[in-house]
């Protein structure tokens, strides 16, 4: 039964559901809007979506009740199942840091020796600590870890930051970051031929996806004395695409830009004599 879905767990509520849902809508996946709430399906794509605490997704992905599924590296590498990971989605991005009381002089990892840390990820606040060859004791607890030292259960925290206004509202500072994490894909190793075939499909939407959100279309109007110049100044996908205007003397350019280079180019664009720039969001992008 079923055997040619793919099987997808993702995250049922929380900061990962909302984005994953996306994404995969993105993709032109259409899921129902099912009364059960475990699991969906969809009409135009052969997949099947489980609805799961995030912690979960790792074990039900290497016991192949899943055969892919979307969850922060925080969880895949703490919870350290025999997964393969995938693809990086570009979301829920945060960082897994080390943090202690505002007012303590801290000037590197040595601080940490012999002191109580409190956190949720045992195995990777273990891993740091190997790696920078400090003993410390680790306080394994389930919740509400920013409040441990304020009272008096730990000298430090290690837990995900995102803004830090967590962190500054308990008189807490970063001091290390133990791990950078985002939302990826995960995968069982012996995944089935057609599942397989499956997963190239999707992944193939997710990176047209994933680069159309990375870049916007830009179109501008150029002085042709000023093409040559303007044109340098773009990366293009191969190179842009120059029409002339109706006006005499004038173009009007096209291209693409990445998302992190963007206002750098455009300010250098104005000061080239670049004129009536439009920026235009891209659907998708495929190379
Ligand atoms: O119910 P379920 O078990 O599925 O969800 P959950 O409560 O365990 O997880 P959830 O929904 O809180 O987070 C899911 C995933 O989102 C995490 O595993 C991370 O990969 C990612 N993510 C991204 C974050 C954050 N940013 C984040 N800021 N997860 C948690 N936080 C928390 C952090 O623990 C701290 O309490 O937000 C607070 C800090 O935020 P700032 O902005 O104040 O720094
Ligand atoms: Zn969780």
């Amino acid at each position: 039964m079923n055997v040619n879905k793919l099987k997808i767990a993702i995250q049922k509520s929380g900061r990962l559901a909302d984005d994953s849902l996306k994404l995969l809508k993105d993709c032109g996946i259409d899921l129902k809007n099912g009364v059960n709430k475990l699991k969906t399906e969809s009409d135009n794509f052969p997949v099947e979506v489980y609805f799961l605490r995030d912690d979960d997704i790792p074990q039900y992905v290497e016991d192949a009740v899943a055969d892919i599924g979307i969850v922060g590296e925080n969880v895949v590498y703490e919870k350290n199942k025999k997964v393969d990971v995938v693809e990086q989605l570009g979301f829920g991005k945060c960082r897994l840091a080390v943090a202690v009381g505002r007012g303590e002089g801290y000037d590197d990892v040595s601080y940490l020796k012999g002191k109580k840390i409190a956190t949720t990820y045992p195995l990777l606040v273990r891993q740091f600590l190997e790696k920078n060859k400090v003993n410390a004791e680790i306080h394994e607890i389930s919740g509400s870890v920013e409040i441990a030292p304020g009272i008096g259960l730990a000298d430090a925290i290690v837990d995900l930051v995102s803004s830090g206004s967590t962190l500054f509202m308990n008189g807490l500072k970063e001091v290390e970051t133990v791990l950078q994490s985002q939302a990826v894909m995960i995968r069982n190793k012996q995944l089935g031929a057609e599942q397989q075939v499956l997963l190239d499909r999707l992944l193939f939407r997710i990176r047209a996806v994933k680069r159309a959100r990375n870049n916007k279309y830009i179109l501008l109007n150029a002085p042709n004395e000023k093409l040559e110049e303007i044109i340098r100044l773009l990366p293009g996908m191969k190179s842009p695409t120059v029409l002339p205007l109706a006006e005499a003397g004038w173009s009007s350019v096209h291209s693409v830009l990445s998302e992190n280079e963007f206002w750098d180019i455009i300010e250098r664009l104005t000061a080239a004599g670049a004129q009536s720039i439009l920026i235009v969001p891209i659907e998708k992008m495929v190379m």
